[in-house]
């Protein structure tokens, strides 16, 4: 690799033939003139200027298209080659840019500049993926999310490459192709796509005891989160910080969202599905182009060698958690992502994370699982990519200079100087040369004991943490996992797949095995298989719950008014203003996009009715005179639109009119349905879910 910025070198004297002066190639101005200076002109990839578009060459008016045709050839042959390979998994993504800034200093801790210099921005770009469906599956299924940040610092690109939930499937690097095609569409039939309900996924996992851990996680309403805005990240691993002594401290990194956790709830996450494939890119894409730039806190959790032989698990065990309760978190800076991407292709799809990019001061742990994935995904993208040259592309490429001596490859970008290209050398003194201050390995003595594929003895403990989680959760959430896992294993054919599961989950919590016995019909609860270790109870860690941590609030959210002509605008102006106020963006939703509301005035509806359900909404208001209100009583989407917001738990305010919508969908009174007139009360309703209501609108298991 060369030079981003080439130091002048001493072969600077190669004949002028090989570097023409710019005004001897054309600077476009030609071209410009042609079109009046008014757009570029189309060329070829030349540059040659193409004077039609639209017709082939062709031997006659009505005769055969020629072979001559190098504007045509040229320009089905690179769309014949648009696509590149997917992410092998993680490839449904969004991203965008922003910055980091620091606000507490870890200089005690590590050298690396990111994380000691207070109030430095450093450029950031982050990709927020699904993870088992294709590229073009959709952005609501029941997922892990990935949470990748790139850190353009000073000294170097650093990856942190999470997710939305701080532990994993597996311990061990070796078991994650496996787990994969596992959970990817199944290889004979080609389905399901993006889901893990189905019999290879729930197969491998009954026979991995340690993915129950995780398994709590996904089958939490973590998985089925509300927007990427209101997720949280974790580094999933113990990193280490190394300092400018040397001396080295764990550290898990944590990411909180400014806007609070939230989460749909299922029925909702199916129907979002279908109303709106792309439901979280298009959030994102909105909330940033509409000023409200998504924040996050950078937290970490610090300790030491001595701290970590304390705790009852193995840090370095990628399926446990530290509980805050025991290493509380400290913040230390924000991210802000407040642009989006000029082109998906370029920057999102091309954008290409690895684990082991990290500046000095940032150190890896010896977390088996991390450790295979230091290998993989320089690997992949070699094949992804198509080229070793791809930390060329600008938006993988550091934006500090960078040099070394690796040449050549497919799509060298770069026109390095001079005769050296070679370390050491004598030839030429502005070569590239290590510098002491560079990336040092921390100092670390190896664990006694021999060579071998092992797992170690503190890895064995499959359930106590699974148990906590569980045990942590509020009453609501608990019921979600039970039912989630009901609804998993219904779609799992093979008798022995469900029961094996509902056997480890008696190791969890016997109620929990027991409710979701009762939900599949079992007739005896299957046995538990053998354990390694006697799972131990640890104290319950309410920072692991979603609805404890929820806040009150509006911000960053929506609601959507239903109207229709003769709507009273008076009630839909203080609905509007009193939820804007609170932070929430407001969208009118109407069964035809024009319409009249009671001033006579016109207005447009920003959703029709027909593809605006209620589902995109975080609660809504249904303002309808008399008659429309009798007439949208018999309209189907007008009905669901009253009646899924009610079993979405969501706050629905409602006049004489809209009352005859909700009446028509069986929507009783309760705390969250309230007057249209009464405002305050509506957006206090709205800044959170109705969890009272849930046993009275679904089943749970
Ligand atoms: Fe990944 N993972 N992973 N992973 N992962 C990839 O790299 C892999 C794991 C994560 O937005 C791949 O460029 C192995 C844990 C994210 O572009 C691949 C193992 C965590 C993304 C790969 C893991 C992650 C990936 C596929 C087990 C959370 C998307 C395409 C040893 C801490 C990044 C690519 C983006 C992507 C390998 C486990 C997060 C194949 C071998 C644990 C967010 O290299």
């Amino acid at each position: 690799m060369a030079s981003k910025k080439p130091a002048p070198s001493p072969a600077k004297k190669t004949p002028p033939s090989a570097e023409p002066p710019a005004t001897d190639r054309g600077t476009g101005d030609e071209l410009h003139e042609h079109a009046g200076g008014q757009h570029p002109v189309l060329t070829t990839n030349q540059g040659i200027p193409v004077s039609d578009n639209q017709n082939s060459l062709r031997a006659s008016p009505r005769g055969p298209t020629l072979l001559e045709d190098f504007v045509l050839r040229e320009k089905i042959t690179h769309f014949d080659h648009e696509r590149i390979p997917e992410r092998i998994v993680h490839a449904r993504g969004t991203a965008a840019h922003g910055y980091f800034e620091l606000s507490k200093s870890l200089a005690a801790y590590t050298r690396a500049r990111i994380l000691t210099e207070v109030g430095v921005k450093t450029p950031v770009f982050t990709r927020f993926s699904t993870v088992a469906g294709g590229a073009g599956s959709v952005d609501t299924p029941r997922d892990v999310r990935g949470f990748a940040v790139k850190f353009y610092t000073k000294e170097g690109n650093w990856d942190l490459v999470g997710n939305n939930i701080p532990v994993f499937f597996i311990q061990d690097a070796m078991k994650f192709p496996d787990l994969v095609h596992s959970v990817k569409m199944e290889p004979d039939r080609a389905f399901p796509q993006a889901g893990s309900a189905h019999d290879t996924f729930w197969d491998f996992i009954s026979l991995m005891p340690e993915a129950m851990h995780m398994i709590m996680w996904a089958m939490s309403d973590r998985t089925i989160p509300r927007s990427l805005r209101m997720i949280e990240g974790f580094g999933v691993h113990s990193f280490r910080l190394v300092n400018a002594d040397g001396t080295s401290t764990f550290a898990k990194f944590h990411w909180r969202p400014k806007l609070g956790i939230q989460s749909t709830v299922w029925d909702e996450a199916v129907k979002l599905q279908a109303a709106d494939n792309d439901f979280h890119r298009r959030d994102l894409f909105e909330a940033i182009e509409g000023g409200h730039y998504p924040e996050w806190n950078l937290a970490v959790q610090l300790f030491t060698e001595e701290d970590a032989a304390k705790f009852p698990f193995d840090h370095l065990d990628a399926t446990k958690l530290i509980p805050e309760e025991l290493v509380p978190l400290t913040v230390i800076g924000r991210m802000v992502l407040d642009r989006w991407p000029d082109n998906f292709f370029a920057e999102t799809e091309q954008v290409a994370y690895c684990p082991a990019n990290v500046p000095p001061g940032i150190d890896f742990s010896n977390d088996p699982l991390l450790q295979g994935r230091l290998f993989s995904y320089l690997d992949t993208q070699l094949s992804r990519l198509g080229s070793p040259n791809f930390n060329q592309i600008p938006i993988n490429a550091p934006k500090c200079p960078y040099a070394n001596l690796q040449r050549d490859g497919h799509m060298q970008m770069q026109v390095p100087k001079g005769r050296v290209n070679y370390e050491p050398s004598s030839l030429q003194p502005d070569s590239p040369r290590e510098v002491r201050e560079g990336f040092r390995s921390a100092t670390v003595a190896a664990d006694d004991g021999a060579k071998g594929r092992i797992r170690a003895e503190s890895f064995a403990d499959h359930y106590s943490q699974a148990r906590l989680f569980f045990r942590s959760q509020s009453k609501p959430e608990q019921a979600h996992i039970a039912s989630s896992l009901t609804f998993e294993l219904s779609k799992v054919g093979t008798a022995h797949v469900r029961e094996a599961i509902v056997g480890h989950l008696r190791h969890i919590d016997a109620d929990l095995a027991q409710r979701v016995a009762n939900g599949l019909g079992l007739a005896a609860l299957p046995p538990a298989p053998p354990a390694a270790v006697a799972p131990i109870d640890m104290p319950p860690s309410p920072a692991l719950q979603i609805i404890g941590k929820m806040k009150d609030t509006l911000e960053g959210r929506a609601v959507g008014i239903l109207v229709d002509d003769g709507s009273d605008v008076a009630a839909v102006k203080a609905l509007r203003k009193a939820a804007t106020d609170a932070g929430a963006t407001v969208k009118l939703v109407a069964p035809r996009l024009g319409l009249a509301l009671s001033d006579g005035k016109r207005v447009n509806a920003d959703g029709q009715l027909a593809g605006t359900p209620s589902t995109v909404f975080d609660a809504v208001a249904i303002v309808l005179s008399e008659e429309a209100g009798k007439r949208l009583a018999r309209n189907g989407a007008a009905v669901d639109f009253g009646r899924d917001a009610f079993g979405h738990l969501k706050a629905i305010a409602a006049d004489a009119g809209g009352q005859q919508v909700l009446k028509a969908g069986n929507v009783g009174k309760d705390a969250g349905v309230v007057d249209a007139g009464d405002v305050k009360a509506f957006i206090k309703a709205a800044k959170t879910r109705q969890w009272d209501r849930e046993p009275k609108v679904r089943l749970l298991a």
